[in-house]
C-alpha cells in the first residue's frame, strides 16, 4: 500500500489596507510586515501606497490605501480573525461607521469564493464602488481579473466614481 500525503489547499487572497490616523504610511508598512510575518500567510505582491480622499463622514484626514496579494492555507473565518488581531495591535477602535481609523484590513477576494455570512462578505461588499481599492488591485493583477458576481476589473474601474487618488513615490 502506498502512503498518501494529505496536503492542505492553498488559497490566493487579496487584502485591502487603509489608514488615516497616527502616521498612516507607517501603519500600512507595519501592517504589511505583520501579514508577512504570520506563519500561515505568504506575501506574494504588494501595491504601491496611494493617498486617497476620504469616502464617508466629512472632515476626516486623507487615507493611505494599498492592496496585497497573499497565499494562505487558512479558511476565510480564520484569516478574518487573524486580520482583526493585526488591526487591534495597531490600536484600531471600532467607532464611527466609515469613520477615521488607524488600520482597516478588508478581505477583498478569496480565490473565486462567494461568501455571505453575518460577519464576512466576499467579495468585499463595496469593492466595485471604490477606486482606492480597484486601482491598487489593478497594479498587482491585470484588468481581466474577474470579481465573482460583480464583473471584470476593467469594467468595474470604468464605472467607478472618480475619487481623488495619488500614487505615492516612496
Ligand atoms: N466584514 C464583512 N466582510 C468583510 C470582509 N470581506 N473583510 C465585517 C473584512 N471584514 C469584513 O468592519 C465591520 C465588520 O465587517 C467586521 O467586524 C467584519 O466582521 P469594520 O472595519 O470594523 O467597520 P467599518 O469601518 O464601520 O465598516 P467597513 O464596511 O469595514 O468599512 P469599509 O468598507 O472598510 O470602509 N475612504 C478612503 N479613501 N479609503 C479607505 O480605506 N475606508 C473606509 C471604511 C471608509 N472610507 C474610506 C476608506
Ligand atoms: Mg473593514
Amino acid at each position: 500500500m502506498t502512503a498518501s500525503i494529505k496536503t492542505e489547499p492553498v488559497f490566493t487572497v487579496f487584502i485591502g489596507l487603509g489608514s488615516n490616523l497616527e502616521n498612516p504610511v507607517q501603519q500600512i508598512r507595519t501592517a504589511i510586515g505583520a501579514i508577512q510575518a504570520n506563519k500561515g500567510i505568504n506575501l506574494v505582491k504588494a501595491s504601491s501606497l496611494y493617498k486617497t480622499a476620504p469616502v464617508g463622514p466629512e472632515g476626516q484626514p486623507d487615507y493611505i490605501n494599498a492592496v496585497v496579494e497573499v497565499q494562505t492555507t487558512m479558511q476565510p473565518q480564520a484569516l478574518l480573525a487573524t486580520l482583526q488581531t493585526i488591526e487591534n495591535q495597531h490600536g484600531r477602535k471600532r467607532q464611527l461607521h466609515w469613520g477615521a481609523r488607524t488600520l482597516d484590513l478588508d478581505i477583498l477576494l478569496f480565490d473565486e469564493q462567494v461568501i455571505s455570512q453575518p460577519n464576512l462578505v466576499i467579495p468585499h461588499a463595496h469593492i466595485s464602488e471604490r477606486n482606492f481599492v480597484l486601482i491598487p488591485l489593478l497594479e498587482i493583477t491585470d484588468d481581466s481579473l474577474m470579481i465573482p458576481g460583480k464583473g471584470q476589473l476593467n469594467d468595474l474601474l470604468q464605472q467607478c466614481r472618480d475619487n481623488a487618488i495619488e500614487k505615492l513615490d516612496i
